[in-house]
């Protein structure tokens, strides 16, 4: 929760971290000196997304990585027109050699004159005059022969929307997009019409020192990590990453299944209507954010959320409501191994985080397994939608070793990850897997947590390789 004052008079509150807010303080400022105070207040509680949980935590969540707390992102201050575009929404769509360019935007005031609309880069170069009539205005435009945005080739184009008041710029906005569709088709996963596998990673916003702090090195960092394995996607376990990151996702040609923090929800019945209350704000202000980036393929509406009566009518409820804000996107809910998921039947893609030959089958891959792929088959038939593997990663302390492979060594890493991958690639309805995790993170103190850390990356927390990470790097250079 935040709390804002500005020369010591309050103007406003925020609930939730991770998503942008905004005040108009035009009104409220002094001609010279002003003093904006930002209060943050981050403590664990029940009745908050993500909630508190775990006595036997320190500090006590329900969730594995470290609560941190304050202002992590930039604080901005910016002037607008007197009428200006409150927001853009672009969607896409492909039409034979046609690249149709849907575009809605929205007004402070009405305005008198006209607008344009202009899509230029890549050799196109479109013009398109409107006449305003509300406040609200709609847009076609045709790009002929579009050159697609898609991990292999992420072609961008730059669309400028300009506002003119008795023919003088009044407005005018810059956004680059990327012209793509993604859908399900049976089982598979089609971008732009074509099956794709996500190869990737679940991750954290966490680093020595910095916390989650905003750290522009870290970003560079962690995407060239990903390009150099052959990392083509990843997920925003567990809470929406910063715009910086999604921004330079859409120009490297990063897949992203972009996630609310909805994690540890427990449905308890003296909190269950505040936190779908709250998910619904988040989903609502994710989309707002994020729904121009080619990048964003899937929503994900919470992680790893108990088994309860109400569950399936919570996230039914929160679906729905999803896919009023936005259809041209498929919607997720990542489930936990054990946990019985009825959102399956509605969800349009199904997320599995599982953990055999770590948290069940200790030390025994081969039966872990032999356990997996039994109850993946189970599911597709049941479901009949395509799967990711969501997470599945294994606890390695580096330069730990042995052999034959034992539990947090680096060889048992590197024979776990090979045999789930080798697996999940021959089963095609299979049509992600996310290694959890990129790099080892920052969680509460615990007993299964040695040093408040969660060992599980293949590059250490400093961003230095396990052995295996080579390995992935191995296995997953087929797909560039
Ligand atoms: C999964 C959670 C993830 C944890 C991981 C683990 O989604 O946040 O960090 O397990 O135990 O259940 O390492």
């Amino acid at each position: 929760m935040a709390d804002v004052w500005l020369n010591g008079e309050f103007i406003g509150s925020h609930e939730g971290g991770h998503l942008p807010f905004e005040f108009n303080i035009t009104e409220k400022m002094n001609k010279n000196e002003n003093l904006l105070v930002v209060r943050v207040d981050g403590s664990l509680s029940a009745d908050r997304v993500p909630p508190s949980g775990r006595p036997f935590n320190y500090p006590p969540n329900n969730f594995d990585f470290f609560p941190y707390c304050g202002i992590q992102r930039p604080v901005i201050l910016y002037s607008v027109p007197s009428n200006f575009f409150t927001d853009i929404t672009v969607r896409t769509d492909i039409q034979e050699n046609i690249g149709r360019v849907l575009v809605k935007i929205k007004l402070e005031k009405v305005a008198q004159d006209k607008i344009n609309f202009i899509i230029e880069g890549h050799g196109a170069n479109i013009k398109l005059e409107k006449l305003v009539e509300g406040d609200e205005v709609n847009a076609t435009i045709d790009v002929k022969n579009p050159r697609l945005w898609s991990p292999k080739s992420p072609n961008l184009y730059n669309l400028t929307v300009e506002l003119y008041n008795e023919n003088v710029i009044f407005d005018s906005y810059t956004l680059k997009i990327g012209i793509r569709t993604i859908e399900v088709n049976g089982s598979q996963l089609l971008l732009n019409g074509e099956p794709i596998v996500l190869y990737g990673f679940g991750r954290h916003e966490d680093f020595p020192v910095a916390g989650r702090g905003y750290l522009p090195a870290v970003i560079i960092k962690d995407y060239s990590l990903m390009k150099w394995i052959g990392a083509n996607s990843f997920r925003t376990t567990h809470y929406p990453y910063s715009e910086q990151m999604m921004d330079l996702a859409d120009r490297l040609g990063i897949l992203i299944i972009d996630e609310i923090p909805a994690v540890g929800l427990t449905f308890d019945r003296n909190h269950i209507d505040r936190h779908l209350e709250l998910c619904q704000q988040y989903i609502q202000e994710l989309i707002a954010r994020d729904k121009n980036h080619p990048s964003v393929i899937i929503w994900s509406l919470a992680n790893e959320p108990k088994s309860s009566v109400h569950s399936k009518e919570f996230f039914h409820k929160l679906y729905d409501i999803t896919k009023n804000y936005d259809s041209s996107r498929l919607i997720t809910l990542i489930n936990m191994q054990g946990v019985k998921n009825e959102a399956f039947e509605f969800c349009d893609i199904i997320c599995l985080n599982r953990y055999y030959a770590w948290y069940t089958e200790p030390g025994q891959i081969e039966k872990g397994i032999e356990n997996l792929s039994t109850e993946l088959d189970k599911i597709h038939q049941l479901y009949d939608k395509p799967i990711i593997l969501s997470e599945f990663g294994a606890d390695t302390i580096p330069g730990w070793h042995a052999q034959p492979p034992e539990m947090f060594s680096e060889e048992y890493q590197l024979e776990f990850l090979t045999r789930y991958i080798e697996l999940l690639n021959n089963k095609q309805y299979i049509v992600g897997q996310h290694v959890w995790n990129l790099c080892d993170f920052k969680t509460s103190q615990g007993i299964r947590r040695m040093g408040g850390i969660n060992y599980k990356g293949v590059f250490t927390r400093d961003r230095r390789p396990k052995m295996a990470a080579h390995q992935l790097k191995k296995l997953w250079k087929k797909n560039k």
